[in-house]
């Protein structure tokens, strides 16, 4: 036992990033995972997924060396040196042959806030390049433009996740979180053993809503609706703060006007939630002294997402809620990083701090601080979706590098996204594992993974965490920093990237980030070790952090609130004769985002090896269906045979199925890549489709 090292670390999977000691033994051979006291967030809780964690680093499926797609169309081992050299050289060709914008970069919110950093000074300083984005745009991007618009700064809970069990009323609007998060759950039981309400939006009866007072069980993509009807009754009923609104907030007089029709009786007819549960949730949450409306990926994920949003805060604010203790509004962000992936540079329109690419003095500070002209900094890019779009076509991106993200699996119209990639000049992939899109890769280079690495993550509630170390990587991997830095060298910008230990990055992207919005200028690693965390802002050395935002004042120049008018539109895809139902998309608890990781754990492979089609029994009857079968369900884009779960959780108009798999059973084959026109955020949660029973089924 003499050989056995204790670390204390974070779970590599979602934004809860539940604490966890990492024990190591025989050199590394061996790691027992175990939930961490400790940890403020999750008090020694983790999901079926972190106690498996452990796996992923014995995982025989492991990327251990580069590879380099050879002439006869296969994957070969390459040395580091021949794949850097061929990759530097190829992505220069491109960008003489079409530009510097010849070249993307696809990052993630699986990324360290180090390496999120340094790949987008990497797209800027190294590729010169305005295509750099990241999947949080098909997260939570939306919320994130609601946020910045109406309150000035977008941190997804602006409050511990402690507040949750001092709320009285809790509004969980479309998310899951008794599967997406289930070590949350502890506060939402402390919440209600004080005597608290929850009150679920789900189209569908999920394991959190049926935990629930109260639930809304509305037509996919009509949220805007019902978030417009609660606010005309809470006009119509007296509900509203008007104090507060004149001290704390403008714009609410246009918002009153642009809620005067939605009348009970039109949401009801819209959305199908009826007048008596609109009534009695908007007394809940006016009524009670602390509430809280937190939102999930459900009424997000739309074309609409962000007016939605702005509708929840809209809401909110005229009841006065927004900064009270254990009140206000919030959204649960996903992934590990979800929050500082979206904070120091990789989005299409953002420099570190979250600044802004378009603004002079915001390019000027940057580019000072990074030893360039800012002229040479290019300007706004092409977002995820319209990156992913552009693949391979005239003005597009013809080369593509991508770290952290199954873009084949995980965006819309995903047959789209697998015919761009094959008409690249060169796709390079950085990962630990295999995926579908790794498998498309023209030069493949196997990284670090979260136990093998040094780093900070942001949580979902804006507290800086560490990642730390626990074993050490196969010989042959490196992290994501060294080859980020290796390739700068060989593109000619080596000397703008001194810093390379994830530590060094940070003090740089915290120096950086000084005076942003998301400042981080105070915190250091010593400071995170001796806290066990910070929260952002935190603008010098002696700050204590900023656990809740907006207690005195908004992010606005004017520390107001605005209120902004929103009109309701359907989805952009409606059922009709040809596509009669509706489809949507979201999660289990055994499998994570795109599966590339949950897969390669045994345990969690084996107890949800599929993706099964959730469909009422009155429309399995409807279509044919006796008992369970298979289904062919068809889109617009695509066609998928499902398994099914029957099951009366569901309305009887909608079906669901999980996006976790790839290959022919990619619920993203059917999906619609309509954007929302603010956050570019694709309509995940609606679509028409048509449901038949299998030919094998049919009796
Ligand atoms: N087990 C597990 N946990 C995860 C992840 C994972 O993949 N697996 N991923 C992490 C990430 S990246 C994220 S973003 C979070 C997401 O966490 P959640 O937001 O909980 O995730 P989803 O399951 O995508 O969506 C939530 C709910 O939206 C509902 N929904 C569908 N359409 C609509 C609609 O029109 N309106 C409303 N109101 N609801 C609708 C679905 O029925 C679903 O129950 O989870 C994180 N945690
Ligand atoms: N239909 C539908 N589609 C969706 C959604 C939905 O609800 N419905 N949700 C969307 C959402 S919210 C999200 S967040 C996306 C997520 O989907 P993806 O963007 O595909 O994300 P993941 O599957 O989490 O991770 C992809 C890869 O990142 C690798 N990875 C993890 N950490 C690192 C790292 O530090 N460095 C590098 N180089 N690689 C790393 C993993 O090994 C994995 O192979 O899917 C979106 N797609
Ligand atoms: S809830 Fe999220 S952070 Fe916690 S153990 Fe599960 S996947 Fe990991
Ligand atoms: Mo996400």
């Amino acid at each position: 036992m003499l050989d056995v090292a204790e670390t204390a670390t974070h779970c590599p999977y979602c934004a809860l990033q539940c604490g966890m000691r990492l024990a190591s033994s025989g050199n590394g051979r061996r790691v027992d995972v175990a939930g961490d006291v400790a940890s403020p967030v999750s008090r020694g809780q983790m999901c079926v997924k972190g106690w498996t964690a452990g796996d992923l680093l014995a995982s025989a499926e492991r990327l251990r060396y580069p590879r380099v797609r050879g002439a006869n169309g296969q994957l070969r081992r390459a040395t580091w040196q021949s794949a850097l050299d061929e990759l530097a050289e190829r992505l220069a060709r491109v960008q003489t042959r079409f530009g510097n914008d010849g070249v993307g970069v696809f990052g993630s919110g699986a990324l360290t806030n180090e390496k999120a950093y340094l790949l987008g000074k990497f797209a800027r300083v190294a590729l010169r390049t305005a295509n750099i984005d990241y999947n949080g745009r098909f997260c939570m991007s939306s919320a994130a433009a609601a946020a910045n618009a109406a309150l000035g700064i977008d941190r997804g809970l602006p409050f511990p996740v402690s507040d949750i069990a001092q709320a009285d009323t809790v509004l969980v609007w479309g998310s899951n979180w008794v599967q997406s998060m289930p070590p949350i759950g502890q506060w939402f039981d402390e919440q209600r053993a004080r005597g608290g309400t929850m009150i679920v939006a789900d189209p569908r009866r999920t394991a959190t809503a049926r935990r629930a007072d109260l639930h809304l069980q509305m037509v996919p993509g009509t949220d805007l609706a019902v978030a417009q009807g609660l606010l005309h009754l809470a006009v119509t009923d007296g509900l509203v703060d008007f104090d507060y609104l004149d001290r704390r907030t403008v714009g609410f007089d246009d918002v009153r006007r642009s809620v005067l029709a939605w009348a009970p009786d039109r949401v009801e007819q819209v959305t199908g939630v009826a007048r008596r549960v609109l009534q009695q949730t908007v007394h809940a949450l006016a009524d009670a002294p602390a509430s809280l409306l937190l939102s999930g990926r459900g009424p997000e994920q739309q074309s609409k997402g962000v007016d939605t949003v702005l509708a929840f805060i809209n809401l909110m604010l005229a009841l006065g809620k927004i900064g009270r203790p254990s009140s206000g509004y919030g959204c649960l962000t996903g992934q590990g990083n979800g929050q500082g992936g979206r904070e120091h540079g990789q989005k299409a329109d953002q420099l570190p701090g979250y600044r802004l690419i378009e603004d002079a003095g915001d390019r000027e500070a940057v580019a000072a601080a990074w030893g360039v002209p800012a002229a040479s900094l290019p300007g706004r890019g092409l977002t995820a979706a319209e990156m992913l779009g552009s693949l391979g076509t005239d003005h597009g991106v013809r080369a593509l590098l991508v770290a952290g993200s199954n873009v084949v699996v995980a965006s819309p119209d995903s047959a789209k996204v697998a015919e761009g990639l094959a008409r690249l000049e060169c796709l390079a992939v950085l990962d630990a594992f295999s995926n579908d899109t790794v498998e498309r890769a023209d030069i493949v280079l196997p990284v670090t993974q979260w136990a093998e690495e040094d780093g900070t993550m942001t949580n979902l509630e804006g507290r800086v965490i560490r990642r730390r170390r626990a074993v050490a990587p196969p010989p042959e991997v490196r992290s994501d920093l060294d080859v980020l830095c290796a390739l700068a060298d060989r593109l000619g910008h080596g000397d703008r990237f001194g810093a390379r230990s994830p530590e060094a990055v940070f003090d740089e992207l915290a120096a950086v980030s000084a005076g942003g919005r998301a400042d981080y200028s105070g915190i250091t690693y010593e400071r995170l070790d001796a806290t066990g965390g910070i929260f952002w802002p935190c603008p010098d050395r002696a700050h204590l952090g900023t656990p809740r935002l907006f207690g005195d004042r908004f992010a606005h120049p004017d520390g107001r609130a605005r209120l902004v008018p929103v009109r309701y539109r359907p989805a952009a895809e409606h059922p009709d004769a040809r596509y009669p139902y509706y489809f949507t998309t979201g999660r289990l608890m055994e499998h994570y985002n795109s599966g590339a990781q949950t897969r390669m754990v045994p345990r969690l492979a084996a107890s949800r090896p599929e993706p099964l089609l959730q469909i009422h029994p009155q429309l399995a009857r409807c279509i044919g269906l006796a008992g369970e079968g298979r289904v062919v369900v068809e889109s617009r884009r695509g066609t998928v045979t499902f398994s099914t779960v029957v099951d009366p959780d569901i309305r009887t108009d909608t079906v669901f199925a999980p996006f976790h798999w790839g290959g022919r059973q990619a619920a993203n084959l059917l999906t619609n890549p309509a954007l929302d026109p603010t956050s570019r955020m694709p309509e995940f949660k609606v679509c028409a489709v048509q449901v038949t029973v299998a030919e094998a089924t049919r009796c």
